[in-house]
């Protein structure tokens, strides 16, 4: 079915203009004034909205086992409830258990994500360090069109590893020619407060931010970005939630730097006020980390998005039900870690950032969709209405008003970090490799419809940062006589 949208303001990551775009055998084929169309063409009337790149979230966790449980939104619900918030791709994450084979993993997740309704790819997390994982990072770069490897540097005696096990993977990926990523947490000092608040009898999720400020996430940040400049290597900073990670990112892109950041939907409206919510399993339901931080935090993380420190928007999404979070009544450790949003990010930035003049339409599709397509080597395919590209395509009503609950919306999971909100701007129809998947506020999604996107490595920014250290290499040292 071929489909052609008409009336359209077309918006990309630096262009807006008046254009139909005609899709078909899953891309976009043309885009112009007026165009002709062959008969049996569906058209979707796209008059007083914009046409823009469908939203990209570099960060989501479907079915995630963690914590002695599994997150209770699948690869089909999870993509499903993607589309409905105008998302046309998600980049997820394999995580090996330590001690066990990447491949295998990899395999596992591709087994889960098979009944996606839209594309998708995988980071995949380095959580221990051996020959047989460089080994594997090898395949999977290789064979699998994978380029980022994630790190952990929180959840100690799980999958948090060391900066030993960091400087070795780092080093691995710049040979390899593929991106580190990492959740920027010091894990020691996690692991030091949680047992001095249980100690003190603090047991609810009000300690989960008491274990975690935001110092330790800034050491961490610090530190992985200081490895990755001694390296030499690229590195993305996933989730960065308050100024002492953004003050790290800044002062090392000052310094020229490669070093990329993500911020959180939710990090950038929600605050900790949650965790001191009377209701326990209210505050519980909030908890996810890093944790939301005090409103200081959310006011920096927007200026470094519109200064461009902060590149990609993510929502983490991550879910766990009432009953799942009640695993952690009596010890807030024991409370699974995470949050949804893969439905609300995209409205939420429109309404708080576009709507208030933070960020311009075009500011928008970048941090929503090309850049990410950008730093995970996807663009021009991901990320950008342009003829050849795969017709992901968001028709967004800049006049559209959703009040967001968990009571209407599509996620599966039995709470909304976001309750309550009324955002204006929302997506009228989600189209994936063409087809319709939301329109008219109804979901139209094939199970298994999803493909896995293969993401080749970064020669060119390699090359260049292999030439910057081969020049930082200290040079062998020439002794001279006394003077
Ligand atoms: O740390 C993550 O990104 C995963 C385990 C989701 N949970 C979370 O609290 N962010
Ligand atoms: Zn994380
Ligand atoms: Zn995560």
């Amino acid at each position: 079915m071929s489909t052609v949208i008409r009336g359209g303001t077309i918006v990309t990551a630096d262009q807006t203009y008046r254009a139909d775009v005609y899709c078909a055998d899953g891309i976009t084929k043309a885009i112009g004034d007026k165009l002709d169309v062959p008969a049996g063409t569906r058209t979707v009337d796209a008059r007083g909205q914009y046409v823009m790149p469908g939203g990209i979230d570099p960060h989501t966790h479907m079915e995630l086992p963690f914590m002695g449980t599994v997150a209770s939104e699948d690869f089909l619900s999870g993509t499903a409830a993607a589309a409905a918030g105008g998302t046309t791709m998600i980049i997820d994450f394999v995580i090996p258990n330590p001690k066990t084979s990447l491949l295998e993993a990899y395999e596992q997740w591709r087994g889960w994500a098979k009944k996606a309704c839209q594309d998708y790819s995988f980071h995949v997390a380095i959580t221990w360090w051996s020959d047989q994982v460089s080994e594997e990072m090898g395949v999977l770069v290789r064979d699998k069109g994978v380029n980022s490897f994630k790190h952990f540097m929180a959840y100690k005696g799980a999958i948090m590893v060391s900066d030993e096990q960091l400087i070795a993977s780092f080093s691995r990926c710049l040979e390899l020619g593929a991106i580190p990523t990492v959740h920027a947490e010091n894990g020691e000092i996690v692991w030091h407060l949680q047992q001095k608040l249980l100690k003190m009898g603090i047991t609810g999720p009000e300690g989960h931010p008491l274990s975690r400020p935001p110092e330790v996430e800034g050491e961490a940040a610090n530190r992985a970005i200081k490895i990755a400049g001694i390296v030499n290597t690229p590195i993305y900073i996933v989730h960065n939630s308050c100024i002492q990670s953004l003050d790290a990112i800044t002062r090392a892109r000052l310094d020229g730097q490669r070093v990329y950041g993500e911020v959180l939907a939710g990090h950038l409206v929600i605050d900790d006020a949650v965790y001191r919510h009377q209701d326990w399993t209210f505050a519980a339901a909030h908890v996810m980390s890093p944790p939301f931080r005090s409103r200081e935090h959310q006011e920096a993380l927007w200026k470094g998005l519109q200064a461009g420190t902060l590149q990609t928007t993510a929502t983490d999404h991550c879910c766990f039900c009432a009953p799942q979070k009640a695993m952690g009544k009596g010890d807030f450790t024991r409370i699974p870690n995470g949050t949804g949003g893969v439905e609300d990010r995209m409205a939420i930035l429109w309404t708080t950032g576009v709507n208030t003049g933070k960020l311009t339409p075009n500011e928008f599709v970048r941090i929503t969709s090309s850049n990410a397509a950008q730093i995970f080597n996807v663009y021009p395919r991901k990320g950008s209405i342009s003829v050849g590209a795969d017709a992901d395509i968001v028709v967004w009503d800049p006049k559209g008003t959703r009040t967001i609950s968990a009571k209407t919306h599509h996620q599966k999971v039995d709470f909304n970090i976001f309750e309550g909100l009324t955002c204006t701007g929302v997506p009228s129809h989600t189209l994936s490799q063409g087809q319709l998947l939301w329109a008219d506020g109804k979901l139209d999604v094939k199970e298994g419809a999803g493909r896995y996107i293969n993401r080749p490595t970064f020669p060119v920014v390699y090359e260049a940062m292999k030439k910057q250290g081969e020049l930082r290499t200290p040079k062998p040292v020439v002794r001279h006589a006394a003077e």
